[in-house]
């Protein structure tokens, strides 16, 4: 990429997508082509052919996508399916047919089945059964690296895919029905401390493991990737170790000084019991990461205090 290249990040409000802009920020690109939702409806094709017709960018970072944590993703099926596999399917192929240089697209360490070794290498992809409650987002991730690559075989389109870990940071959803765990956690002990609670809901039984890469390392390792990697197989983007809920539970109530009960509601669900990904690959090209769960915490909970009020939750 030059610094003057033009460059679209979509889904520039999103959490992933405001990092890569930031990041871009500080790497010096300035020619950046960014649309609200309001401005062009992904999910529309109409709308995509026009944007890319008249504006034909160079580069494309693909983060716009309908995502949720566990709740959203168990009970809202047919849109994290229809509306991904819509967005995707109309940027990919716009952004071929329109000359763009080159597109990553950012799918999900769900992808992977649920029962896959850990740490889970590039190539466990397809060989078992996908985790249930997150099914309809896997699928339509797995269509969307598909995609990429049939792209490049059949049309020599330099698309490249990367799967990141559970991410979290600044600009992420706090909104404890739509939410992932930790924005929830840190919303939850919050508030309970706020309001003298005695006692927080916890989901699930609090065994289950996740891997956390803070969102400014993701942005990194896209520029890194969409500077450096050109191959037809996605890479594993994450923090390498893994942490139980019940761990993660004590690290933010600590940081929050929140000091009352938790209560594990097991009716709640648990999903994958663990999903750690193998960056072996990422980190032999060259990258690796730079930011602690516990300051990348730290720093998430500031956030959250500065934008408290202005947050939909
Ligand atoms: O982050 P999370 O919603 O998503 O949940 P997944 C991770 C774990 O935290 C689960 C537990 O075991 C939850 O039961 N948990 C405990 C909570 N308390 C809470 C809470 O208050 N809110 C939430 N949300 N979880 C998602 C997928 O799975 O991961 C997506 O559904 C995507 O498709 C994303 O892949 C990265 O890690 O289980």
């Amino acid at each position: 990429m030059k610094p003057d290249s033009l460059i679209y990040v979509a889904g520039h409000r999103g959490l992933v997508g405001s990092a890569i802009v930031r990041r871009l920020g500080a790497a010096g690109f300035t020619n950046l082509l960014l649309r609200t939702h309001q401005e062009t409806d992904l999910a529309n094709q109409a709308s995509v052919e026009q944007l890319f017709a008249d504006h034909r960018p160079e580069y494309v970072f693909l983060a716009a996508a309908r995502v949720g944590g566990i709740l959203a993703n168990d009970t809202r099926p047919a849109e994290f399916l229809k509306e991904n596999l819509a967005i995707q399917t109309n940027v990919i192929d716009a952004a071929y047919r329109h000359g763009t240089r080159k597109l990553l697209f950012l799918g999900s360490s769900c992808i992977y089945p649920k029962n896959a070794p850990q740490p889970m290498r590039e190539d466990c992809l397809l060989t078992g059964p996908l985790e249930p409650t997150n099914e309809w987002y896997a699928i339509a991730k797995i269509a969307g690296l598909k995609m990429c690559q049939a792209y490049r075989r059949q049309y020599g389109f330099n698309a490249i895919s990367a799967m990141p870990t559970n991410l979290y940071g600044p600009g992420d959803n706090f909104n404890l029905k739509g939410s992932h765990v930790l924005p929830a956690l840190i919303c939850k002990f919050h508030e309970a401390r706020e309001q003298g609670a005695c006692e927080a809901e916890i989901w699930g039984t609090g065994t289950p493991h996740r891997e956390f890469l803070h969102v400014d390392d993701l942005a990194d390792a896209c520029l890194f990737l969409m500077e450096r990697y050109d191959g037809e197989h996605w890479v594993n983007v994450g923090s390498g170790s893994e942490i139980s809920i019940s761990e993660l539970v004590s690290l933010v109530a600590g940081i929050i000084g929140y000091r009352g009960a938790v209560r594990f509601n097991t009716a709640m669900p648990d999903g994958t019991s663990r999903k750690l990904l193998d960056i072996s690959k990422l980190r032999a090209l060259g990258w690796n990461p730079t930011i602690p769960l516990e300051s990348g915490i730290q720093q998430t909970y500031n956030w959250y205090l500065q934008h408290r009020d202005s947050l939909r939750i």
